[in-house]
């Protein structure tokens, strides 16, 4: 890529039922994003006639399963970008945010994660529960693979095509941020954290629930364990890679001035 070809971004949403939220959404998606992918989760409102009313060049598919996993791997499938930047429908990830995101991933990373819990990041919209269970979901995946991530369980994540393709994202539900970030530490990739402020959702409720929710990720951090064993036995599979550091939007555009 050179400063003539800046690298396309394609922004993928999963939506289901968010005809409200979409309009703060939609509207604060920075002008260098080239292709706007909408995973729609045949919504019962008028999620896509909103969409297509707000940003005519969205291009909406339909998902081929159920459940948020399913909805990125389907987005992910069509989005034609270079860079693949993960956004929620429901307003709490802030679009604004996506340059830091790229920053990251032009300084030279291959996956930019999403925190709420390093300095800078904030959350408005997690629960107590939900905030404890993810740090001990947290916890055991950074012992588990090596790792030092602060936040498991949150999807604004941005991440080079060809670092994606290395993932297989291949899930149903609410355990793809696991299952990526798991992968993302499989495959070797440099990932860097970048603080983020999730804002309280706008309309409507989380399509989440807590102990189904948190058992599938659990089950996911078990057999992804299980699948890197066996790659090991193998040698099919790198070893884990204590690949993230800590970082910030900051440091990130330093790298790029640089
Ligand atoms: N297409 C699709 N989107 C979904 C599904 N479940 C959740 N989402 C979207 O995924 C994003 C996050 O879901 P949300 O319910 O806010 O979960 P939370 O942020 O973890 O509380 C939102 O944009 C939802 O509309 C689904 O089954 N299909
Ligand atoms: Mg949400």
């Amino acid at each position: 890529m050179t400063a003539a070809a800046p690298a396309r971004i394609s922004v993928v949403i999963p939506a289901l039922n968010e005809a409200q939220n979409l309009p703060q959404v939609l509207s604060r998606i920075p002008s260098e994003v080239g292709e706007v992918v909408l995973v729609d989760g045949r919504s019962v409102d008028d999620t896509v006639a909103v969409a297509r009313a707000l940003r005519p060049d969205v291009r909406v598919i339909v998902q081929d399963g159920c459940g948020k996993g399913n909805a990125l791997a389907c987005g992910f499938a069509a989005a034609t970008g270079e860079i693949i930047v993960m956004l929620d429908a429901d307003g709490s990830t802030d679009p604004a945010e996506i340059p830091a995101f790229v920053a990251a991933l032009l300084a030279g990373y291959d996956v930019a994660k999403g925190t709420r819990f390093a300095p800078g990041g904030h959350s408005a919209d997690i629960t107590r529960v939900r905030r404890a269970g993810n740090r001990m979901l947290n916890g055991l995946v950074n012992r588990l693979f090596g790792t030092r991530h602060t936040d498991l369980c949150y999807g604004y994540i941005a991440l080079w095509r060809r670092s994606l393709e290395q993932l297989s994202v291949s899930c149903d539900g609410f355990e793809v941020e696991t299952l990526m970030t798991i992968r993302m530490a499989l495959a070797g990739l440099a990932v860097v954290e970048v603080p983020s402020v999730e804002h309280a959702r706008l309309f409507g409720e989380s399509k989440l629930r807590v102990t189904r929710d948190g058992l599938r990720v659990l089950r996911t951090i078990l057999s992804e364990k299980r699948r890197e064993r066996a790659a090991q036995r193998t040698g099919l599979l790198a070893p884990a890679a204590d690949a993230v550091r800590a970082g910030s939007p900051a440091a990130s555009a330093d790298a790029i001035a640089g």
